[in-house]
């Protein structure tokens, strides 16, 4: 009994003085340790104890035990609580700290934009959309479009060939596709192929030596220049409205024939004339025409049962149009005062 008041006095007076968690630590084991600690000891002793008195002093150990465990416990979180204060004391706010700009998530370039649009129009009216090389052989981009060697397209100074890579170019425009359709799907056929092209240009405000192309067509049986001409007025009042008109102008390409050059009223100046339409009302936004039966026959296709018409919109022009953008350059500028305008 002695043992056990001595143990009591000892332990409450050293709890009261516990300033930290390690010292608390240092305690508990003093007590309780599974080897030498003083409780632990006590409790072993008891089997030395004479048989009468080992319940009551069993009892008091173990109400000794049960009194300094919780008080452990509350000194425990007595001391969590004043370092969580201590820590909320000296955290501080820096006020002055400059208020840094949000990460920003991009959007998408207008050109892609309108793509876009277009694509979702022309698959609502039956058409697949197929994707091809921007990198292509002088097979495909003109001799199978019946574009003759000595054509002026060829030149140099409209294309940009590929140093010590003969026949291979940069495409100049996406009828290159037509032919590689033509030979890889069955017919009836009506797809859509948009993409990049590239010519030797010198720049200015409506020509670019990188630009978009969204070339389509339609071969089947009893195909008319009627229907041609259907589906390039639906584009262009579902990019510009009702209102939108489209005049056809006969051009020579030697892939269709016959072969019309299509422009779409100017919406930068409502048609009165600026610099855009160069003072003419009108933008002229694409070539199409009549498959030439020579090139029905480059990709596979009996010229005698079927027909079919193509069309190549230049994506670039219509979306200047669309957003009364004045200058093609701004497309691959860069500069993003104009890019975050959409
Ligand atoms: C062609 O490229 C023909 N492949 C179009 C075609 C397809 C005709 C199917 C018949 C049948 P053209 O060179 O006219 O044709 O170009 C078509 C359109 O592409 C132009 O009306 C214009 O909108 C756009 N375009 C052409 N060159 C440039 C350029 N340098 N910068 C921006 N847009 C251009």
């Amino acid at each position: 009994m002695q043992d056990y008041l001595q143990i009591k006095e000892k332990f409450n007076s050293q709890i009261n003085s516990v300033q930290d968690l390690n010292s608390l630590e240092l305690l508990e084991q003093e007590y309780f340790s599974r080897k030498a600690g003083e409780i632990t000891l006590l409790m072993r002793g008891l089997g030395d104890v004479p048989e009468e008195e080992r319940k009551e002093k069993g009892q008091k150990i173990n109400e000794l035990k049960v009194a300094m465990v919780q008080s452990i416990e509350s000194k425990r979180l007595e001391l969590k609580e004043n370092e969580y204060k201590k820590i909320i004391e000296t955290e501080s706010i820096d006020i002055t700290q400059p208020n840094l700009p949000k990460h920003e998530s991009g959007h998408l370039h207008p050109i892609t934009l309108v793509q876009n649009q277009l694509e979702d129009l022309f698959t609502s009216m039956g058409f697949a959309i197929e994707d091809g090389p921007e990198l292509e052989s002088e097979y495909y981009n003109f001799t199978a479009l019946n574009i003759p060697e000595t054509h002026p397209a060829r030149d140099t100074q409209d294309t940009f060939y590929i140093k010590d890579h003969a026949g291979w170019v940069m495409r100049t425009h996406t009828s290159s596709m037509q032919v590689r359709a033509m030979q890889s799907n069955d017919l009836p056929m009506r797809v859509i192929m948009p993409g990049r092209c590239y010519r030797n240009e010198s720049t200015d405000a409506r020509h670019e030596h990188t630009f978009y192309q969204l070339e389509g067509f339609v071969v089947d049986e009893n195909i008319s220049f009627a229907n041609l001409k259907g589906i390039l007025e639906v584009v262009a009042k579902n990019l510009y409205g009702p209102e939108a008109k489209i005049r056809l102008r006969p051009k020579f390409y030697p892939f269709v024939e016959p072969g019309v050059n299509g422009e779409v009223s100017c919406f930068l100046c409502e048609s009165k004339g600026c610099r855009v339409c160069k003072q003419s009302g009108w933008l002229e936004i694409f070539g199409a025409g009549m498959i030439h039966p020579n090139v029905l026959s480059a990709g596979g296709i009996d010229a005698q049962k079927y027909q079919g018409f193509a069309f190549g919109l230049g994506l670039d022009r219509l979306v200047m149009l669309k957003y009364g953008i004045e200058d093609i350059r701004h497309f691959q500028g860069g500069d993003l005062r104009f890019l975050k305008q959409f």
